[in-house]
């Protein structure tokens, strides 16, 4: 029997256990990727672990999230990332050249190496055929240090493409589609392998487009085979040696198969607040738009922005709607500037913003009270954007430019004919924003500003574990609501005590006080708790309140190892109706914690006593062996050092 891609990116990569759905594996990690707004967390916590050079093939520190420098704290972090990743043999990708995965995809990726991120949208690089992953900071430094990576063997869902697009549809509608179909839970667990005719009408910023937003399907990753279009891709960026052929057998089997026809895709919208919420672009055409933010890592490519420009040319932005514009690379600035797109774009009256993530992650261009925003962006979490009555909606950069010039939600078509951009013969190459890192580390002083606090650590399991009820929140909880991020807060990424005050404050502001006051306890949730973004501090900031487990009706991958990575427990709840019965300040107690840690491993049910009613509840704890370990001993690095 063949195999899949998928598979083959395992099985050349397994370090332990059978590639069977749902059981654990072990990876080897070639490439790593960090942001600053992880990445100051990753390396303070790679420092912790002590190994003095990383092991990976290629390791790179990007500043993309943080640029904005309103205060000391953010180029500060700026000068602990690049001193430490000099000490430690990684390159520093310096502000101003880019978001991570789209300098990644141009400069670094390979086909057929896996890639660790502590970014959540990782798995763009599964467009040139890697097996991209985002992870918790914690286990990006544990695989740089040369550990393996832990994860559940995903399923392999095939998604099957057929036809073309039509003209103004687009991989941004393509991902709109799947998510429409799927929801934001239904890539748990799986991976999405493209494949079929389709995909060979597809560029490579296209297939990354698509790539990247399997994050908001909950997905493991996604992943595109390497072809031609992937050797035209890497030849052009001048490496051409990079490249590899690969894709599924022909006879390679799935876990599940879902076609899409392309032709048959029309433009999409995901209308707020959640990327699966999609309407036909049609349909809430004449809706009044007060702002345009294009960029991001989902549509910032060469391509997406030359099209911008093309269909800007000679236009003006309208006199209500403010356009902004962030090109994802300084490769997609300078040709942008050298063949003169740029000046359409100025002339059209956008406002062109640095190279990097800004309004998607609410770092400045927050929109006005109530406003209307459509993004090319891949999330619309409430508040996200920095305004929480803003109405922020996802569509193409083609819709969002149809409609700053209309002033109101338009379909791409009412433009006319749709422009041909094809993807250039030769990308400009200049790679003076990444600075190598020393030959010889032991040299180099780390450099840490007085934004830089110590993180929590837990501790050893208890005899019981045992608390209040702290907060009862509903279905779908992002990270954005457990550790919000925004220009005010993001700066203090490395200052958990700070942060930890904002902690889950967009369900209930009195949490972080409530937390404080009862010394700690459980967090009480709906289903796919904690999806959204990789970041480590959703689990770090409840840590440093002191809670103690979270009972939830079901996790997101990422938050869930983040929640074990810090020593917290995921119990999930074996009855819904259980939720309902727990109350606020309920005292819930887990009795012979490591009795029923270990249990929990062959399958047993962890219970819970409530004093309130007397009774048990059963939860479960969908744990490994070596999970089990870690959360006795108090968290990953605990159990790294106990290992050493
Ligand atoms: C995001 O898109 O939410 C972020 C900001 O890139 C996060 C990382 C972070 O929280 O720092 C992600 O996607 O992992
Ligand atoms: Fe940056 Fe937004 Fe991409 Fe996250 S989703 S990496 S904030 S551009």
């Amino acid at each position: 029997m063949g195999m899949n891609l998928t598979q083959k990116l395992i099985q050349s990569h397994l370090v332990s256990g059978e590639m069977i759905a749902g059981k654990e594996i072990a990876i080897k990690i070639d490439q790593t990727l960090t942001q600053d707004s992880t990445g100051t967390m990753a390396y303070l916590q790679f420092e912790a672990i002590g190994i003095p050079r990383v092991k990976t093939e290629k390791s790179v520190a990007y500043i993309d999230h943080n640029t904005l420098q309103t205060g000391f704290e953010n180029a500060d972090d700026h000068k602990y990332i690049q001193t430490v990743t000099s000490k430690h043999g990684i390159y520093f990708s310096k502000p101003g050249n880019g978001i991570c995965h789209q300098v990644h995809l141009e400069r670094f990726g390979k086909p057929g190496k896996t890639l660790l991120g502590s970014d959540s949208h990782t798995p763009t690089g599964g467009g040139i055929g890697m097996l991209a992953i985002g992870a918790g900071g914690l286990d990006v430094a544990v695989a740089m240090g040369g550990g393996a990576y832990y994860l559940a063997m995903p399923k392999v869902c095939r998604i099957n493409l057929t036809g073309t697009l039509s003209p103004w549809v687009t991989a941004k509608d393509v991902i709109l589609e799947v998510l429409k179909r799927l929801s934001v839970k239904g890539g748990v667990g799986k991976v999405m392998e493209y494949a079929g005719e389709g995909i060979k009408t597809l560029s490579v910023p296209q297939r990354a487009t698509i790539t990247n937003m399997g994050a908001e399907l909950g997905a493991t990753t996604s992943v595109f085979p390497s072809d031609e279009v992937t050797k035209a891709f890497l030849d052009a960026q001048g490496r051409g040696e990079d490249w590899i052929e690969l894709c599924a057998d022909a006879d390679a089997v799935y876990d599940e198969e879902v076609t899409i026809a392309l032709d048959e895709i029309v433009p999409l919208v995901a209308c707020p607040h959640s990327p699966d919420n999609i309407k036909n672009v049609a349909d809430i055409q004449g809706l009044k738009v007060d702002q345009v933010a294009i960029g991001s890592c989902t549509n910032s490519s060469y391509t997406d922005m030359m099209t911008v420009a093309s269909l800007l040319k000679g236009k003006s932005v309208h006199p209500d709607v403010s356009l902004v514009i962030a090109p994802g690379s300084k490769q997609v600035m300078n040709m942008l500037a050298a063949n003169g797109a740029l000046a359409d774009i100025i002339s059209a009256g956008a406002r062109i913003l640095e190279c990097g993530c800004g309004p998607c992650i609410g770092m400045g261009q927050a929109p006005a009270t109530n406003a209307v925003s459509l993004r090319t962006v891949n999330r619309n979490f409430e508040g996200r954007s920095g305004t929480k009555s803003a109405q922020v909606y996802i569509v193409s950069p083609e819709t969002a430019v149809a409609s700053a010039l209309a002033g109101v939600v338009t379909d791409p078509h009412c433009l006319g004919d749709a422009p041909l951009i094809s993807m250039p013969e030769h990308f400009m190459v200049n790679d003076n924003l990444i600075i190598p890192p020393a030959a010889e580390g032991t040299n180099v002083d780390v450099i840490r500003g007085p934004n830089i606090q110590p993180f929590p650590k837990n501790t050893k399991v208890p005899k019981e574990i045992k608390g209040d009820s702290l907060i009862k929140v509903e279905d779908n909880i992002t990270t954005d609501h457990i550790m919000p991020s925004n220009a005010k807060l993001l700066p203090f990424r490395s200052n958990v005590p700070y942060l930890a005050d904002y902690c889950l404050t967009p369900c209930d502001p009195e949490f972080p006080a409530r937390a404080k006051k009862a010394g700690g306890g459980f967090i009480i949730a709906g289903q796919n708790y904690g999806q959204g973004s990789s970041r480590e501090h959703a689990a770090l900031a409840p840590l440093q309140l002191g809670v103690k487990g979270v009972i939830a009706k079901s996790f997101a991958r990422i938050h869930m190892a983040n929640l074990i990575n810090n020593g917290i427990l995921p119990l999930v709840f074996v009855n819904e109706w259980d939720y309902d019965s727990i109350q606020l300040g309920d005292e819930l107690i887990v009795k012979y914690a490591a009795d029923q840690i270990k249990g929990a491993v062959k399958g047993q049910e962890v219970m819970v006593t409530c004093t309130r009613t007397g009774k048990d509840f059963a939860t479960r704890l969908n744990i490994s062996d070596r999970q089990a370990d870690i959360l006795l001993a108090g968290g990953l690095l605990n159990y790294t050092k106990d290992a050493k």
